[in-house]
């Protein structure tokens, strides 16, 4: 089926502006081409023809041709699977407030973008569209619980790293683990989006993040003989694991069997719910008590509350990629990052920014944030251990270029 994305706009004017620059971007949604409909008069929009515009809905800030705030409230209703943006110039209060409500109704509020966006913006919006619809579609396609069962149980869970860089010195201070399920039967390997909610479903996410840190520690020595003593590994927990008093204790088992420190572990909490059950604030602080690196992974894009950072024991804030994607040209991302680097001095905070995709970012962050870690595509991919290792030996090589790339910057 053709994706198809709506403009809603009784400004004529305004909308087939944005018309122009959508189409003259590569519409190209979950790999097909995307058509666009123009809604502009009340006598010739409905409600139902707006959400078999199934792709993306671009909603003025308006109470006609339909009311802005009640049309996402019916596409919740409806269970509209796409993402809208707003357009607006109204007070950025009333906007905000219109995009809360849209996630109360669990409408995917993708952005805001004023009556002068930019080319740029609009491209930007379309890529995470397609991230957006790919990330909808991985989450249907979740793999079974007796395929789960299967893959745990033929000890097909298996880490693949990523590392983290030390800005000013390139160093890599830690890697992080990312479960992949790689079986004989298939080419690629599953990612994450399609297990790991399943996993959590269905009670099974302990035994994967067990097999995970049992494969990455057998991996411990050779890590460190590549990349030093003082190398961490970074895992995932979903907060959901916290709940499990017993938890820091099983690990501690898994890491005391091969004789690792705990401190040579940073346990990656995502920032997706609120922390805050008893159980959950239990577990945090007997890790921390053991010693334990504790991050909040994905901050800044879930739910987010500085305050976490004050109360919560954690060592480091990964800041989500959402702020780090163009941070070069968005003096909005710029400014939270200033913020947050500030925040992360005064608490003696390690921060990672997330997502490095540009050499742009790269050039941005080292030039302004010598504090600040990094990590993304544009630095490593995440790779199987022999993956991690050839790139390791390819990086003198690569800091080499990348230190004429710079010297070419204005
Ligand atoms: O590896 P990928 O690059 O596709 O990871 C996608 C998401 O899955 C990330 O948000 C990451 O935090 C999560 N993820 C990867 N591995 C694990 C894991 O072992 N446990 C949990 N809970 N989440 C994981
Ligand atoms: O949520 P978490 O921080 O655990 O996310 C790790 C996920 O992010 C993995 O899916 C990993 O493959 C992905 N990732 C790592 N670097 C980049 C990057 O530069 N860009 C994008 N889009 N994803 C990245
Ligand atoms: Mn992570």
């Amino acid at each position: 089926m053709t994706p198809t994305i709506a403009i809603i706009d009784n400004d004529m004017q305004r909308a087939s502006q944005l018309y122009n620059m959508l189409s003259s971007e590569r519409l190209v949604i979950g790999g097909v081409e995307a058509e666009i409909r123009l809604f502009t008069r009340s006598d010739d929009v409905s409600l139902e023809e707006v959400c078999l515009c199934q792709c993306a809905c671009f909603i003025a800030m308006q109470v006609e041709p339909l009311d802005t705030m009640a049309l996402m409230r019916e596409m919740g209703e409806r269970n509209y699977t796409g993402a809208i943006v707003l357009i607006s110039d109204l007070d950025s209060r009333i906007t905000e407030l219109a995009s809360d409500l849209a996630r109360k109704y669990n409408v995917q509020h993708l952005g805001t973008i004023g009556s002068l966006s930019e080319q740029l913006e609009i491209h930007h919006l379309i890529e995470e569209l397609d991230k957006y619809h790919n990330h909808l579609h991985e989450a249907e396609s979740q793999v079974s619980e007796q395929a789960l069962l299967d893959a745990i149980s033929n000890r097909q869970i298996e880490p693949f790293f990523q590392p983290k860089l030390k800005a000013s010195t390139q160093r890599v201070t830690s890697v992080e683990v990312l479960a992949r399920i790689i079986s004989p039967e298939r080419k690629f390997p599953i990612m994450p989006g399609q297990f790991i909610p399943a996993a959590e479903q269905y009670g099974l996410i302990n035994l994967i993040t067990f097999q995970l840190i049992e494969k990455a520690v057998s991996d411990f020595p050779k890590l460190v003989a590549l990349l030093g003593d003082e190398c961490k590994v970074a895992i995932n927990v979903s907060p959901t694991q916290l709940e499990d008093l017993q938890f820091p204790k099983q690990i501690l088992t898994i890491l005391e069997m091969q004789g690792i420190k705990p401190e040579r572990i940073v346990l990656e909490i995502t920032e997706e719910y609120q922390i805050r059950t008893s159980n959950q604030l239990e577990t945090l602080n007997r890790l921390r008590m053991l010693n334990f690196g504790t991050s909040l992974d994905d901050f800044g894009a879930g739910y987010t509350n500085i305050r976490q950072l004050k109360r919560l024991p954690f060592t480091e804030v990964k800041i989500d990629r959402s702020l780090i994607s163009y941070i070069d040209n968005d003096r909005f991302s710029q400014l939270i990052v200033n913020t947050l680097e500030d925040l992360a001095k005064e608490l003696d905070i390690n921060l990672v920014a997330e997502g490095v995709e540009r050499p742009q970012e790269l050039h941005y962050l080292r030039a302004n944030h010598e504090s600040i870690d990094l990590q993304g595509f544009w630095i490593c991919k995440p790779l199987p251990l022999e993956g991690l290792i050839d790139w390791y030996h390819h990086w003198l090589e690569q800091k080499q270029r990348m230190e004429i790339y710079h010297q070419g910057q204005p």
